[in-house]
């Protein structure tokens, strides 16, 4: 590797391991992070370590180290695999993703930015204005959709409280010509309450100046994007209605049920350009359908009305946000797409979304964060699987199965139709009033009491970290999770429909609420969030997967601190070493015969420093007959795949041998003593 650190950096793959043992692994990633080397390959799959400090690995200077090089030229980099997704998508016209995943505060946030920046350096060389125009909006979304979508929790200052899978379409020249954003279920339960010491998404404390510096970024990208003044004036006024509303409260009278400080109501109206009385309604009462046909009005009690507050609260903002990532969407859609060209773009996937997470109480939106997370596991299984398969069939090679850990009983346990957790969270919502949050519980004990991921307090009653009739359990791949099933069931109406503000009623675009609305079943939204989890899942198996896999080093956001055993665990349930082994399983190595040269033309006198042997194939072959490790390797069109890891370490060391030698050499050279 030309440029690479030297042996006291340790392996830059763990491809290279003498052994795949945990030990091993740690130990590699261990000694990198200390020396600052946060980034170790798995093959191409890159493994990131959280430094949370600032190393200088970024910027103008390394992406040109970077740019147009080859995966092993280069030391481990996020840079070198957006480089590898470009270059495939550019070489072959293939659809490319980079799927970032690891658990929350494992830095995934932060390597889709760094790959992000650099397609955007990289590309656009003759500086088409247009092309110019798309990377700024690309680049700028990032800073708004944080804005609105990331809140301070106890795990992450920054933490992505929705999923964000991020298309960036390339014409044939490799600039990007437009792109498209999907926004997964925003964790909007937020805006009512946080864990203690968690915040309310950003947006709120940035609205009421106490985020000056932060708030002025998020309004500079704004404009940028093309959002006008009525528009982000628009969005100032739904922030200030939603802490509003947060405020209401509610007194029994004897002539019923009546809004405490009303001059809150009349803020939530001015705000939102909302008669007034429809505010008080929708609070107060709600619209039911009597007898099929009739709507009616139907008063609230306190609860009720507290819950419809609440309600209107989360759905708003969720409306809020929905409407940002829908016009930069249209602002994306609408640059530097060439229509005769349309159909033809070849498309970058950019997927960055909430990490797997365990909180003290985990809520619905939890379970889905978590089970998105299985979703992408399995899928990792099964690319990384087949990627290999196809690979070593190609060279017919026989197949050597290693053993996984399948999570697959775990996202057939939430998506199962009939009897998943989901379908049967349908069920029960369908029958809200006859059903509660308790018989919702038994049913999933009685389908799932001999799952072996599932659990509650009634399936294990000496189990105290679990309350009966309260909590249920998932064993998920990255951990135990235990949700309460409290309120799992309700859904609100809340519709700004009947706002004046055109900006504000384009966020309802569904339009007013009749008979059949109300009356009809809606899709839940825990089968709305599996069924974009389905569809995201296909569309990231049509195109050519590379991988990054976030580890957070400890719990403490500590700089430099790397916590052995937190590490390990995530090693394990990434499945990091089961990935090391499907690798090496038919043949450790694969490697273009020119970057096998770069790293080892010194340990041959007929290749150092240069060879005169025609083809980069042969002067390879000569290397290997030299070390007599000939037999151990086959000759593919282009790339030397090599079977036993033992060769790779032979090279290795010969390798380590020999550079603190030419080191010395050099030096002499230089000085002008040899
Ligand atoms: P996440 O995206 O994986 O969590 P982030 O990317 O937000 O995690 O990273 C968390 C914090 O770690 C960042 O705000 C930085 O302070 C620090 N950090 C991460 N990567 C780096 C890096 N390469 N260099 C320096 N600091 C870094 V979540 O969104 O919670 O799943 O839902
Ligand atoms: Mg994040």
């Amino acid at each position: 590797m030309e440029e690479e650190e030297g042996p006291e950096f340790g392996k830059p793959d763990f491809v290279l391991l003498d052994q795949v043992t945990m030990e091993d692994f740690m130990d590699n990633l261990k000694l990198r992070f200390e020396k600052g080397r946060i980034y170790t390959y798995i093959g191409e799959v890159v493994v990131s370590v959280n430094p949370y400090r600032k190393l200088p690995l970024y910027g103008p200077e390394m992406i040109a180290k970077y740019q147009g090089r080859e995966l092993y030229e280069r030391p481990p980099h996020l840079y070198a695999v957006a480089d590898a997704a470009h270059k495939a998508m550019k070489r072959r016209a293939k659809d490319t993703c980079i799927v970032i995943s690891g658990e929350s505060g494992a830095g995934k946030t932060e390597a889709s930015k760094h790959i992000m920046q650099y397609i955007a350096a990289i590309t656009n060389p003759s500086q088409r204005a247009e092309v110019e125009r798309v990377k700024d909006v690309l680049l700028k979304s990032t800073c708004v959709l944080e804005a609105f979508g990331n809140a301070h929790t106890n795990r992450n200052h920054n933490s992505s409280r929705f999923g964000k899978y991020m298309d960036i379409n390339f014409d044939f020249k490799g600039d990007p010509t437009g792109g498209h954003i999907h926004s997964y279920l925003l964790e909007k339960s937020r805006v009512l309450k946080q864990h203690s010491g968690e915040r309310n998404f950003h947006s709120f404390y940035q609205s009421s100046d106490s985020d000056e510096a932060n708030y002025q970024a998020v309004i500079q990208a704004m404009k940028v994007i093309g959002f006008s003044s009525d528009e982000m004036d628009c969005v100032h006024r739904i922030l200030a209605a939603i802490l509003h509303l947060g405020n209401i409260q509610f007194v029994e009278t004897e002539s019923g049920l009546e809004v405490a400080e009303e001059r809150l109501v009349d803020h939530v109206a001015r705000l939102t350009a909302t008669p007034r009385d429809l505010v008080m309604r929708s609070l107060l009462s709600r619209t039911v359908a009597s007898g099929g046909r009739e709507l009616i009005e139907k008063d609230h009690s306190a609860p009720e009305a507290r819950y419809a507050r609440d309600a209107c609260a989360k759905a708003i903002y969720e409306r809020l946000f929905g409407w940002i990532v829908g016009r930069i969407n249209e602002v994306m859609e609408a640059r530097g797409r060439d229509p005769r060209r349309d159909g033809k773009d070849t498309v970058i996937g950019v997927l960055d979304i909430y990490g797997f997470e365990i909180f003290p109480d985990n809520s619905f939106e939890q379970f889905c964060i978590n089970y998105c997370n299985e979703k992408l596991q399995q899928l990792f299984i099964q690319l990384i699987l087949k990627q290999e398969q196809e690979e070593y069939q190609r060279e017919g090679i026989t197949w050597q199965n290693i053993e996984y850990f399948n999570n697959s009983a775990i996202v057939e346990l939430v998506e199962r139709p009939h009897r998943g957790v989901l379908a049967i969270l349908d069920e029960a919502c369908a029958s809200v009033g006859t059903v509660t949050d308790r018989l919702f519980l038994q049913s999933l004990d009685t389908h799932h009491r001999h799952h072996p991921h599932y659990t509650s307090r009634q399936l294990c009653p000496t189990d105290k970290t679990m309350e009966f009739g309260r909590d249920f359990r998932i064993k998920h791949y990255a951990g135990d999770v235990t949700s309460a099933v409290e309120g799992i069931l309700g859904k609100g109406v809340c519709s700004g429909t009947y706002s004046t503000d055109l900006t504000l009623r384009s966020m309802w675009p569904d339009g007013q609420q009749d008979i059949t609305e109300v009356t009809k079943r809606p899709l839940t939204a825990g089968t709305l969030f599996k069924n974009s989890m389905v569809a995201l899942v296909e569309n990231l198996a049509a195109k050519e997967p590379y991988y990054v896999r976030c580890i957070k080093p400890n719990e403490e956001k500590s700089p430099g601190h790397l916590d052995e055993e937190r590490c390990r665990h995530q090693v394990a349930y990434l499945g990091l070493l089961e990935n090391v082994r499907v690798r090496r399983a038919g043949f450790a190595s694969r490697q273009p015969y020119p970057r096998f040269l770069l790293r080892y033309k010194m340990t041959c006198e007929y290749t150092w420093p240069n060879h005169l042997l025609g083809s980069d194939k042969s002067a390879v072959g000569a290397l290997l007959e030299q070390h007599g490790l000939k037999d151990d390797v086959a000759f593919g069109h282009n790339k030397l795949f090599i079977r036993s890891p033992r060769t790779l370490v032979t090279l290795e060391q010969s390798r380590a041998r020999l550079i603190p030698i030419i080191v010395l050499l050099l030096q002499k050279a230089w000085r002008g003593t040899l």
